[in-house]
């Protein structure tokens, strides 16, 4: 399998993460990319190509003008205004309160945040510009008839929506790719999302439409972030009713359990029967995940990779979380073996 990879991702490399009331080293940190990228090599996966650049306007398609214009101005006007810390929000739009966006830009990052561990900081644009266009590059050799691609994007973009950053995601590449295959020319797209948390990013820019069938597998919502998105009763609205499909699960939860829902998934999957597969490759499902529950072993990911192949679609593998740093190079390529080995590649 074909791995696009761009070393931009390292200007995404923010000092702080609010986390347990502390200003901590961030989980998302550009070793992880590197642990990934050292793994691909290392067991031959296939060749790691750059990406190409598509510019703005398929970025746009997901997300909104003045929500790009924000992050690609934020850190340098906060640092302009004095203050000495990493950009993080202190208020935001909660319940009856305005929807009108502040002029300032304390006040603007509340109203652009959906959570608050995620800095923004010089940088953070330009690689997550570079990461949308690792997964654009992706697209595009699915598109071009590859049975299937990683995308090896950093920073993640699953928790991103069409005007809101967070849960360290800026751009939707998931959703970026998902609406550029249809723009050219496909019909239905599916996102699979085995990340350890909720994709609400994706949920939430694709919840009215019919168009891309959204099935997420995730710690339940009740217990772990994002906190406010996710319940199993989130199936879609208008045209989309019935084209979002959430499962989640409690803290402990072994393969086994996670495994039965994801063939779950692959079954609605199937029926809808999707031009392209994309999955939001998440490995913060490992046992020792800094920031998860889930009970997965470095095996299963292998597991995992040869039941996604078993849906015979073509599949673009886009990566997302994962915070174990010594093990995540291992459980992400896992799953690609593990594909490539059932696709008889
Ligand atoms: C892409 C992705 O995986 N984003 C995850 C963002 C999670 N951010 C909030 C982390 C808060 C962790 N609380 C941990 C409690 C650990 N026992
Ligand atoms: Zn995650």
């Amino acid at each position: 399998m074909e791995t696009i990879y761009t070393e931009k991702h390292k200007l995404r490399d923010a000092k702080t993460e609010l986390f347990g009331g502390k200003l901590v080293q961030p989980h998302e940190r550009p070793s992880r990319a590197e642990y990934v990228i050292d793994r691909v090599r290392k067991v031959r996966l296939g060749p790691v190509s750059d990406p190409d650049d598509f510019g703005m306007d398929p970025i746009h398609a997901i997300h909104e003008d003045h929500f790009t214009e924000f992050l690609k101005t934020a850190a340098a006007r906060w640092k302009a205004e004095g203050f000495e810390g990493e950009a993080i929000p202190t208020t935001w739009v909660a319940r009856r309160m305005s929807n009108i966006r502040p002029n300032f830009i304390e006040g603007q990052l509340g109203y652009y945040a959906l959570a608050g561990e995620t800095s923004l900081t010089e940088g953070t644009w330009e690689a997550a510009y570079a990461s949308a266009q690792v997964a654009l590059t992706g697209a595009e050799r699915i598109r071009d008839g590859a049975r299937s691609v990683f995308s090896l994007c950093r920073p993640p973009g699953h928790h991103a929506t069409a005007d809101m950053y967070g849960g360290y995601c800026f751009l939707n590449n998931a959703a970026i790719s998902a609406q550029h295959f249809l723009d050219k020319g496909a019909g239905r797209i599916a996102i699979l999302d085995v990340d350890f948390h909720h994709g609400n990013g994706t949920q939430d820019i694709f919840y009215d439409r019919d168009d891309v069938l959204f099935v997420s597998l995730h710690g339940d919502p009740h217990e772990t972030f994002p906190y406010h998105l996710g319940h199993a009763r989130e199936n879609g609205t208008g045209k989309g009713d019935g084209f979002n499909l959430n499962f989640p699960m409690p803290p402990g939860t072994p393969f086994d359990v996670w495994r039965a829902a994801m063939a779950k998934g692959l079954e609605r999957i199937a029926d809808y029967k999707p031009d392209v597969l994309i999955i939001s490759l998440g490995v913060d499902t490992f046992e020792t995940d800094p920031i998860s529950f889930f009970k997965l072993k470095s095996d299963d990911f292998k597991t995992m990779g040869a039941d996604i192949a078993a849906a015979n679609l073509p599949t673009h593998f886009i990566m997302e979380g994962g915070y174990d740093v010594d093990e995540i190079g291992v459980n992400a390529v896992n799953v690609l073996q593990g594909f490539d080995a059932a696709a008889g590649a």
